[in-house]
């Protein structure tokens, strides 16, 4: 079975919650390491003020006995501190006495660019808040958990996944006096983002099908974070403009590659070049400096929801894709060399490696 994971959660509800199964026995997991991956998650400059209430910890719930994993399901949870501001506004149940606290009011204002009218469209919901909720990107502090665990797996077998800002609002540097001066403005910027894995190696992914490609997987995982609205992998579009002879990575002897514009997957399947992905995350739709909009309400002209958001949050959605990325190769990573006790994954992976003498010598 492949390591697979199932989320749940509202942005102001309870707690979020992750469960991965397929993992196998024997990984040891390190609290502090995934509560270290929650936390860079949480920095990042222009940032709402909502990231002070939250101090995301991991709990586990089921799965890993003293620091080391079963092989069963593996239940991870986030709990929002927010909540306590909300449990009448987003109580699972119909709530008792009076309403209080935050969210008690219906949302009939949508804001161009999140869940809110698509959402309570497709739904038929009355008040927005009931589609904003799943939609916000406070799940992504879940995606990261698990994205810690996932990678505690890939250390095993040597890999290392890592993502770095590239770019905000359009700047390769100086982003505090960006987001400042969007701030400043009531706005909101997007920016890009880049992944990249070190010592993965060849034969993860597959062309046999097209679910199994690792750059489907990987595009399919970046443009499952919230904002996101681009995805390359290597030089991407660049390499649409370049002729075959500046496209493609010629091989050296060691089956070494003299560029690595495919950013590591040729056909879908890892080459044994370092994984190079980007994405692109789009300006967060909440403005405190409104676009328009309509009244659901009413149907007459309005201006959008403003409430407390962030101004830029692509810190943060370097911390996610590594996260997402990390998940998939590990994914790939156990349906390649299979495995429900990491001892014969390991015993799999040196296996694999000798067949293929990898690495090679010149
Ligand atoms: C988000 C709106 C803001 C962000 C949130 C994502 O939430 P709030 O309305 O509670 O201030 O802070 O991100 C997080 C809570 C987080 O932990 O990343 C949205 O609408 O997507």
């Amino acid at each position: 079975m492949t390591l697979q994971l199932t989320t749940a959660g509202e942005s102001h509800g309870p707690a979020l919650v992750a469960i991965l199964t397929g993992l196998p026995a024997g990984l040891v997991l390190d609290r502090a390491a995934i509560d270290a991956d929650l936390r860079r998650r949480q920095q990042g400059y222009g940032r709402s003020p909502r990231q002070q209430l939250e101090q995301d910890e991991v709990e586990v719930l089921a799965g890993l006995r003293h620091g080391k994993t079963l092989g069963t399901p593996l239940a991870l949870v986030v709990r929002n501190r927010d909540h306590k501001n909300w449990e009448w506004g987003m109580n699972p149940w119909p709530p008792e006495g009076e309403p209080s606290g935050k969210g008690t009011k219906p949302v009939t204002l949508p804001r161009p660019g999140h869940a809110d009218l698509a959402g309570v469209l497709k739904y038929g919901h009355a008040d927005v808040r009931d589609a904003l909720e799943r939609a916000s990107a406070r799940h992504t502090a879940v995606l990261v958990a698990a994205g810690s665990v996932a990678k505690a797996l890939l250390a095993a077998l040597r890999i290392e996944v890592a993502g770095t800002v590239l770019e905000i609002g359009g700047e390769r540097d100086a982003w505090e006096a960006v987001i400042d001066s969007a701030r400043a403005d009531r706005d909101t910027l997007g920016g890009i983002v880049e992944v990249r894995a070190t010592g993965v190696f060849p034969g993860l992914g597959s062309y046999a099908t097209r679910e199994e490609r690792l750059d489907t997987r990987l595009a399919a995982a970046l443009m499952g974070i919230q904002a996101v609205k681009g995805v390359e992998i290597g030089d991407g579009f660049a390499l649409a403009s370049v002729r075959g002879s500046a496209a493609h990575d010629e091989i050296e002897p060691g089956l070494r590659r003299r560029s690595n514009r495919a950013g590591g997957i040729e056909a879908g399947i890892s080459n044994g070049e370092e994984i190079v992905v980007r994405a692109a995350m789009k300006p967060l739709p909440t403005l405190m400096r409104p676009l328009d909009s309509v009244d659901l309400a009413t149907g007459e002209p309005a201006q959008a929801l403003v409430e407390r958001s962030d101004v830029a949050a692509v810190e943060a959605f370097a911390v996610v894709a590594e996260a997402v990325v990390s998940f998939e190769l590990a994914c790939v990573a156990l349906e390649k060399l299979g495995g429900d006790a990491l001892v014969d994954l390991l015993a799999a992976h040196r296996a694999y490696l000798e067949r293929i003498q990898w690495p090679r010598t010149p």
